[in-house]
């Protein structure tokens, strides 16, 4: 084996070992996420995804953010009395190796005054910035709400 191929070698074990690693490093994961299409002149739309959490502490989301949209604001829909309200999260908390499910009728991100009409089959960057430093940039396809996945 001449030294080139040596090198080479040695360079693919060091990137899967790594790779592994990374893989199985406690972090937070944002899954599943998507933005529900709204008629063309909504001034709100809506955002769903899941984080999870496989530190052994809970994990603070803190702050989203979006180029698409001026604001962005972290909701949940409370049902009180048989009247649903969306009240404001000032900040949400993931457990620790848990999953935080941001869902219809439930957590939302609520997004507002998009920059440029979206729809379906276009996409949406988000930045999730949480407690400590950490953040963690994402894509999520706008979908029409009735789509199977
Ligand atoms: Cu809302």
């Amino acid at each position: 084996m001449n030294f080139n191929i040596m090198v080479l070698f040695a360079g693919l074990c060091f990137s899967f070992a790594s790779n592994a690693i990374a893989a199985r490093e406690p972090s937070y994961q944002i899954e599943n996420q998507w933005v529900r299409e709204a008629p063309p002149m909504a001034s709100m739309l809506a955002g769903y995804l899941q984080i999870r959490n496989t530190t052994d502490r809970a994990a603070m989301l803190i702050d989203v953010s979006s180029p698409e949209f001026r604001k962005v604001e972290i909701h949940r829909t409370e049902v009180e009395n048989g009247i649903a309200r969306m009240v404001r999260q000032e900040s949400v908390q993931v457990p620790a190796n848990g999953v935080l499910v941001f869902e219809p009728g439930s957590y939302h991100l609520m997004l507002m005054m998009p920059t440029a009409p979206l729809n379906a089959g276009d996409t949406v960057s988000f930045r999730f910035e949480f407690e400590g430093g950490r953040s963690f940039d994402v894509i999520a396809p706008v979908k029409r709400a009735d789509s199977p996945n």
